[in-house]
């Protein structure tokens, strides 16, 4: 039999072509239930599939929170479907979005689908949410587009039980080498939305470029935020615009953690306000890519009021737990002073109420207590820096894993893809994806290691194409790794996973990198 005779009389015993929705030519099979990245905990497929049709109503909970992810579906399903799809507290059938009691988890669900209806189920918001891009990706690709397309729109009938092997997942975007708009960024956020990132980190300062206002210390936006790798002409966010972003993220249950990054990595800073530096002469601004080279004053008292006045304000405008302190590439700075710094902002940290979390550096000095160290080493790490980072995590440091030969989105795939740098090495997809999170650093517990997060350095890159470019189809494989078990890791079975992705980004407009590694469907661009 042939494949497509083969999903014709699947579709017809599904009875589907009730309400004409198929034009000649264009049935099709539901995709498989458990066709979906990243990889559910458990799936069991079986019985008739639903149907969404001009009828189908999206019931929703009495609750604020289910009426607006049931918005947020209806926003997505409507433009493609042209169905009314109306939002209901009554009834059974159809779309259902379910809050209830039960041994979910605080970001898992479960979806069962069949002839009758979808019915997702979490105990919180969050796992709605999840469940509802688990369902989005059941649906054909074309439901993604935001003109009306043929359909039918079919879901697989079964049973997923799902939710996250990590709690941490997330992804960061260098906005300082080049400055993304809050358009860019929410655009990003709901890329990662659809694979269940959980953590946005912001990389907000840097040497090239200050991106968030402090209205305490306002030169460092105007004035250090004017320009950015190359000599653009950079940008910074309002409070308003970062809240904004919050606000956005929120809405996609994904948490903003915030980095300014200190005390090496500040050139715009010093180069804002000449009393920051030891000599008292501020610095120009820099556009290059050169790492290492600024310093605050450790020595200098004002070095401490100041950076109280930006985790003051950074900390109030963030409703998020952690405030992240960079603390990477502090070649200018002595160890000892390093040490002594780290002494003293932690503390500063903690008083607004946030957690730490440092790049690995921070495990050099002593990390305060709850901090959490982002391992951003190679395989190729020496083994005491990796040792290192293993005994502050028996000490009770957590990790949250950011292997740069892994998953550090801005290495470049091979020697040959145009955009992104190479000093961790070529990441191809399948690189980026064979790894175990669990069991990366020798000699870290298991338990220290609370989940893993994809950067997206921004050197060569300012545009949304450039961010797809290198996101897709790494990130995806990353945001797999933070939420799947470890059991269902396998190349040969993501490689085909990954690939049906394709049709979607085509829809959602995101360029990707086709890899030659990955089975990608021929009718793809
Ligand atoms: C290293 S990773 C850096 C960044 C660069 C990045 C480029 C880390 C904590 N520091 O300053 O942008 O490499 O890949």
């Amino acid at each position: 039999m042939t494949r497509a005779l083969g999903s014709l009389l699947l579709v017809a015993a599904a009875g589907v072509f009730a309400g004409g929705a198929a034009p000649a030519g264009q049935a099709r099979a539901a995709a498989p239930l458990g066709q979906v990245v990243p990889a559910p905990a458990s799936v069991r497929a079986g019985g008739a599939p639903y149907h969404l049709t001009r009828d189908t109503r999206i019931r929703v909970d009495d609750s604020r929170a289910a009426v607006r992810i049931g918005e947020y579906l209806a926003g997505i399903l409507r433009p493609s479907t042209g169905y009314r799809l109306p939002l209901t507290t009554h009834g059974q059938a159809g779309i259902q979005l379910r809050l209830t009691k039960g041994a979910y988890g605080a970001e898992g669900y479960r979806l069962d689908s069949g002839s009758n209806g979808v019915t997702i189920t979490a105990r919180e918001p969050a796992g709605l949410f999840h469940g509802v891009q688990t369902l989005r990706q059941l649906l054909p690709a074309t439901v993604e587009k935001d003109t009306v397309q043929p359909g039918p729109w079919l879901v697989a009938a079964g049973t997923i039980q799902d939710s996250p092997r990590y709690a941490y997942r997330g992804a960061m975007l260098d906005v300082a080498r080049h400055f993304f708009t809050v358009a860019q960024v929410k655009r990003y956020i709901d890329e990662l939305a659809l694979y269940k990132i959980n953590e946005l980190h912001l990389h907000l300062s840097d040497d090239q470029g200050w991106r968030i206002a402090v209205d305490s210390w306002p030169r460092l936006a105007t004035y250090g935020g004017s320009t950015q790798v190359g000599g653009g002409k950079g940008g910074y966010y309002t409070k308003a615009d970062y809240q904004e972003i919050v606000r956005y993220a929120a809405s996609r249950y994904l948490e903003v953690v915030p980095e300014v990054d200190m005390p090496g990595h500040t050139n715009a800073a010093l180069a804002s306000y000449a009393e920051l530096n030891c000599n008292g002469v501020a610095p120009p601004l820099y556009t290059g890519t050169n790492v290492g080279f600024s310093s605050l004053c450790v020595p200098k008292e004002v070095t401490y009021r100041f950076l109280d006045d930006v985790v003051r304000e950074l900390a109030a405008l963030t409703p998020g737990r952690y405030l992240h302190i960079g603390g990477d590439e502090a070649h200018s700075t002595s160890h000892d002073d390093y040490v002594k710094f780290m002494d003293r902002v932690q503390p500063i940290v903690a008083k607004y109420g946030k957690t730490v979390i440092g790049w690995h550096q921070l495990t050099s000095a002593t990390p305060a207590k709850g901090a959490l160290a982002q391992y951003w080493g190679l395989d190729s790490t020496s083994a005491a820096e990796k040792a290192q980072v293993a005994k502050a995590a028996q000490n009770g440091t957590g990790l949250i894993l950011s292997p740069a030969d892994r998953i550090y989105l801005d290495m470049k795939y091979t020697k040959d893809t145009p955009l992104g740098l190479s000093w961790a090495g070529y990441v191809e997809v399948r690189r980026a994806y064979d790894w175990n999170p669990g069991a990366y650093l020798p000699g870290a517990p298991a338990s220290a290691v609370r989940g893993v997060e994809a950067p997206l350095w921004s050197e060569t890159l300012s545009t949304s194409a450039h961010i797809d470019y290198m996101a897709f189809p790494r990130l995806p494989g990353a945001a797999e790794l933070g939420w799947s078990p470890a059991a269902t890791h396998d190349w040969d079975t993501y490689k085909v996973r990954l690939a049906a992705q394709a049709p979607r980004w085509d829809a959602l407009g995101i360029g990707y990198y086709r890899s030659p590694q990955v089975p990608w469907p021929s009718s793809t661009r």
